[in-house]
């Protein structure tokens, strides 16, 4: 432990200080203390009997702690420390007898907080607070009012940055729901946002010049949508917020892109990124010195408080579900209740763009009409290890469900726009079968297709028959019935170890039968591709082939093709912590490289070159040689048709 050495400590024997804890000079701490690991202590502090200091918390010079003081540092206790919040304490700050503290906080400069409150939420400098929760009683507000003071409405833009693909990757627009829901929350103060998906363009680019163009990067990578000219141009016009979303990794170079051009185009601007990505490499994305804000969690509260504050000329400290310039955290307010949730802007689509770039998921070019994604649900009842799901329990990462009222609400909005085809997005659409079945019993007749590709979970199209699980014919007829015609089937593996330790354990081999599964679906008409994953880092060559030879049998009894995914660390996932804990991936790891079709992962019982040639093998082997080819084409030919225009 570093303690200086004119720091008293009066009982050591009675005190618990960790050997990394950090106490600066002329401290005093008096018995019954606990002192956790990483914890920041200044000068002159005095620390009264019985206090709890864990990891995570800073405290300033000069500051009291009182008796039974306590502070936390998890907010869903028990988590990973990877979701822990950091609390600090500024200098001079006090803090009465059995004061606790709720992690995430800070107590601002010089303010007293009176004995017994229970501080959940900042404190200004030169304030007394008391109470529970704690209130500030007296002293002066600490909202400074700032020079970003404006005269109108705030202009606020939301950007979807231009995408970087591996080149044999087939590019796919990415009319993403985020920025939409973020622009439908805006609408509720009154303003009016402008939705860019940059890999498709404005009103004013054609196709050519965004979608189709290809740009050979120096990274090896092509990159896809506006060029920085245009984004300039587009940015050019003058917006006071800048909303960047990054939900990929692999595109985290292109949001830094986008963020440096709005940063230079209006110094002024507020500019700010969200996203699973972003708020996973949160360090990596303020180290570039150009976001003001990383939202840290679903920001339809926190776009409308960041708007606020702009339009009144307030600084931008303390929104809730950001981290800041200072990384400064202040904890989200969960969405429980998705009714409330804003309607999605989806009048701010290009439509007419995406309806002359088919399937928005892949490489389907024959149109089938209108498509719009939407979502029924946020979250899911499982925790692979490789999604971020696995880290979000007790957040966002929990099921919440829209009602049948609401996402029919949402249909008619999407059919008023001219939308023939929903690409529903949930992550576990499945979940709860008594509300999807009321749900696609009443969509039934609206002539809608639609199509899955993420959020099925192969149990629930199980049913109990006696002692057995059963395919459930009914409930895939009546999937059928209410316009699913494609439903990507997640198996992931053959092997079931892998998939107890890898995916939740979601699929029992032994008790599912997925090829008779199969064969109910294609005997309904449903078309189910299958999605395999190869390559964890301790699989053996041998539990891949139990996957590969599974592909056959499936293919054998009608899935049109399986796909077989390398698992990538993704930040965020329970995966990527144990990548980096046992040396598979580097801390400093290059975001460029973080693609599917890579081995990315080192020290794997396979090594990664070789997990590459099992993957290609078995995409060539296990699928018809008309699909092989059928890929190859579909591939080029949009290469092609970007050379041509
Ligand atoms: C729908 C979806 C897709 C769709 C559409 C993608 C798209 N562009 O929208 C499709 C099927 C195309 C897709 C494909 C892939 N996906 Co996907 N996909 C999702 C999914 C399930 C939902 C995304 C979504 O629309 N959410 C709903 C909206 C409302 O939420 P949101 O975007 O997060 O936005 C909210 C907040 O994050 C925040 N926010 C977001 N942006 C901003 C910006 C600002 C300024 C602010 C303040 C806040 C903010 O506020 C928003 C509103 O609450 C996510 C998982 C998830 N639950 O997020 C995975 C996810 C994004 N996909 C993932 C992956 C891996 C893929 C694929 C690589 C899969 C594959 N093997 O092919 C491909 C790659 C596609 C590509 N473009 O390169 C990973 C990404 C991991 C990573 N770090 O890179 C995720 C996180 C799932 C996981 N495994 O963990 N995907
Ligand atoms: S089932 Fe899908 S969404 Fe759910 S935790 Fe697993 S990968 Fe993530």
């Amino acid at each position: 432990m570093s303690v200086a050495k004119s720091t008293k400590i009066w009982h050591p024997e009675l005190s618990n200080i960790h050997e990394n804890a950090q106490v600066g000079e002329h401290c005093t701490i008096h018995s019954h203390c606990w002192i956790g690991e990483g914890v920041k202590i200044g000068n002159n502090v005095k620390i009264q009997a019985f206090s709890f200091i864990p990891d995570g918390v800073t405290i300033e010079d000069d500051v009291f702690i009182g008796p039974r003081v306590t502070f936390t540092n998890d907010k869903n206790p028990p988590s990973s420390k990877e979701n822990w919040l950091p609390t600090l304490v500024k200098k001079g700050a006090s803090l009465g007898a059995s004061v606790t503290v709720v992690c995430g906080v800070t107590i601002g400069e010089n303010s007293k907080i009176g004995a017994g409150a229970v501080v959940t939420k900042d404190i200004p400098d030169n304030v007394v607070a008391c109470g529970v929760p704690a209130k500030v009683m007296a002293g002066k507000s600490v909202e400074k009012k700032t020079d970003r003071r404006i005269k109108r409405e705030p202009r606020v833009a939301f950007i979807y940055p231009p995408n970087q693909l591996m080149p044999i990757e087939t590019p796919r627009p990415d009319g993403s729901l985020g920025p939409l829901y973020l622009a439908g929350a805006l609408r509720e103060i009154g303003i009016e946002a402008d939705v860019l998906d940059a890999t498709i363009g404005a009103k004013e680019d054609d196709l050519k010049d965004t979608f189709y163009r290809n740009e050979k990067l120096p990274n090896g990578l092509v990159r896809i949508g506006m060029t920085n000219e245009r984004l300039r141009e587009f940015l050019g016009k003058g917006y006071d917020i800048v909303g960047i979303s990054s939900n990929f990794t692999p595109q985290t170079n292109m949001a830094f892109e986008v963020a440096r051009i709005a940063k230079e185009t209006n110094p002024e601007a507020v500019i700010v990124a969200g996203g699973i990505n972003a708020k996973n490499l949160v360090n990596r994305f303020l180290a570039t010195q150009l976001f003001d804000l990383i939202a840290t969690s679903e920001s339809e509260e926190t776009i409308k408080e960041i708007t606020t504050r702009v339009r009144e000329g307030h600084d931008l400290i303390g929104i809730s579900g950001t981290i800041d310039r200072n990384h400064k955290a202040t904890p989200a307010k969960l969405t429980t209740d998705l009714d409330k949730l804003p309607m999605p802007a989806w009048d701010k689509l290009l439509f007419e763009k995406y309806d002359q770039i088919a399937s928005p998921h892949g490489v389907d070019l024959i149109s089938e009409g209108r498509y719009a994604p939407i979502m029924t649900s946020r979250g899911c009842p499982f925790r692979c290890e490789y999604c971020h799901i696995s880290t979000e329990k007790g957040d966002i990462g929990e099921l919440r469900l829209k009602s049948i009222p609401r996402v029919l609400e949402e249909i008619q909005i999407l059919k008023s726009l001219g939308v023939k085809k929903l690409f529903i997005e949930d992550d576990s659409l499945l979940a709860k079968k008594d509300r999807i079945k009321e749900l696609f019993n009443a969509i039934k007749g609206e002539g809608l297709s639609i199509a899955d590709v993420n959020g099925v979970n192969l149990v629930h199209l199980f049913h109990k028959v006696g002692n057995d699980l059963k395919p459930d014919t009914d409930y895939l007829k009546l999937l059928y019935d209410s316009g699913f015609k494609q439903i990507v089937f997640p198996v992931e593996s053959g092997s079931q170890r892998i998939l107890n330790k890898y995916a939740s354990a979601k699929l029992k081999l032994d008790k599912m039968n997925v090829i008779e599964l199969t064969k109910q679906a294609v005997e309904v008409g449903i078309q189910c591709p299958f999605n395999m994953m190869i390559g964890f880092p301790d699989e053996t060559e041998e539990e891949m082939m139990k996957s590969v030879d599974l592909a056959k049998q499936l293919i054998d009894v009608g899935a049109p093709y399986v796909t077989f995914f390398i698992p990538i660390p993704f930040p965020g996932s329970q995966l990527y912590n144990y990548a980096i804990r046992n040396g598979h991936l580097k801390p400093d790891f290059d975001p460029d490289t973080m693609n599917w079709k890579n081995g990315v992962m080192e020290n794997t019982t396979v090594p990664k070159e070789r997990i590459v040639e099992i993957r290609d093998w078995a995409w060539e082997t296990v699928n018809k040689k008309d699909h092989v080819l059928k890929r190859i084409q579909d591939s080029m030919r949009i290469r092609v048709l970007s050379l041509n225009n």
